[in-house]
């Protein structure tokens, strides 16, 4: 097996970004296959369990108080409701039901009412995850106990670019949550968001971040911004299609093992563009018509997709899990 590296520098990554794009692609991919079963994607569903009025000010989310979308708010969703869903969720084929909560961080009684609804999810047969802010390695170890699968914290953007898009919480806090998820022994999911008005520096810087971790998250996300209205980035460049790709490539080969989430903004992209994703290494997304708070394509567009691809979504052995643990 390949070895993971840890080392990554900043030139080694613009050297990879900036290759003729078919060497890129083809590298890629060639490493996706070593590690993965390149038809295979891997499905997951998200559901917010408690929306809006959260007290972070992230430039993109439409569920910051600091923000103007138009967005409902919601309390903690009841037990019943989230069980129902996720019911629905593996009906439709999802083997992964993910929870999200517009919160700084938890407190402890929310953390309870979240353990509840991990477990009840679990014994439906469901892989969990849940994204709830800021964790300390106390509320970690009491997921973990809960039988908690994965955690979901993302980095969202380079170091150097991160000041311009949340001044409420650091970089190093997420570093520090993200040690304490690890520590607690949880699969951690960790990955950010392009199209900000970044540069490709801060898609290298991203990445080296995410590399260099001491181990590599199980699965990153790559979010394209979902622009919202009432936000401020909402009107921001576009991230060129081709550059989006790239980042999705140079993440497989700096993550060979890791499930790489093509994430939120599938419903802007075209079949073609998906497609160069799942061709050079993405190998998992959101399945189901709603992310949190914005939409995704319905199951039926995502069906005749995998159709056309030759795609399957059926859980597979944890193989290539096994691998990154032991890396
Ligand atoms: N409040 C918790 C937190 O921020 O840690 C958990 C929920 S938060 C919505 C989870 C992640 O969703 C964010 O870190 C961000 O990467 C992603 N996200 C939020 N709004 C987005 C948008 N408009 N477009 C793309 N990704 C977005
Ligand atoms: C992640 O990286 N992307 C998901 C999940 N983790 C929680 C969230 C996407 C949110 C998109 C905007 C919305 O629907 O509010
Ligand atoms: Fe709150 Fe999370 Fe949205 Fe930031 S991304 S405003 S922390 S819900």
């Amino acid at each position: 097996m390949n070895s993971l590296r840890h080392d990554w520098t900043l030139s080694e990554i613009t050297a990879l970004f900036v290759q003729p794009f078919n060497d890129l692609l083809f590298q890629a991919h060639r490493l996706h296959r070593e590690h993965f079963d390149p038809n295979h994607v891997q499905v997951s569903t998200l559901l917010s369990i408690k929306t809006g009025a959260c007290p972070e000010d992230c430039a993109y989310c439409s569920q910051s108080a600091r923000n103007d979308a138009d967005v409902e708010r919601e309390r903690l969703l009841p037990l019943d409701e989230v069980v129902a869903k996720a019911k629905t969720a593996k009906l439709n084929g999802a083997t992964r039901f993910c929870m999200g909560a517009a919160w700084r961080n938890p407190t402890d009684r929310n953390l309870d009412k979240v353990i509840d609804m991990i477990e009840a999810v679990h014994a439906l047969g469901l892989e969990t995850c849940v994204t709830l802010g800021m964790l300390t390695r106390q509320q970690s170890i009491r997921l973990k106990q809960a039988g908690l699968d994965y955690y979901n914290h993302n980095l969202d953007t380079s170091p150097e670019y991160y000041g311009d898009i949340i001044t409420t919480r650091t970089y190093q806090d997420r570093l520090d949550t993200l040690e304490h998820v690890r520590d607690a022994g949880i699969n951690v999911c960790c990955g950010g968001i392009l199209g900000m008005g970044e540069q490709q520096q801060d898609r290298v810087s991203l990445l080296q971040q995410l590399a260099n971790l001491p181990k590599h998250p199980e699965s990153v996300p790559i979010n394209m911004l979902v622009q919202v209205e009432g936000t401020p980035l909402y009107g921001a460049e576009k991230l060129d299609a081709l550059d989006f790709v790239r980042t999705i490539a140079v993440a497989r080969i700096l993550m060979p093992c890791s499930w790489v989430r093509l994430s939120a903004g599938r419903s802007d992209m075209s079949d073609e563009m998906q497609a160069l994703c799942f061709f050079a290494g993405a190998n998992s997304i959101f399945y189901g018509d709603k992310l949190l708070t914005t939409s995704n394509p319905d199951e039926n567009q995502d069906r005749m997709l995998f159709d056309k691809l030759g795609i399957n979504t059926e859980q597979q052995a944890a193989q290539d899990l096994g691998s990154i643990a032991s890396a």
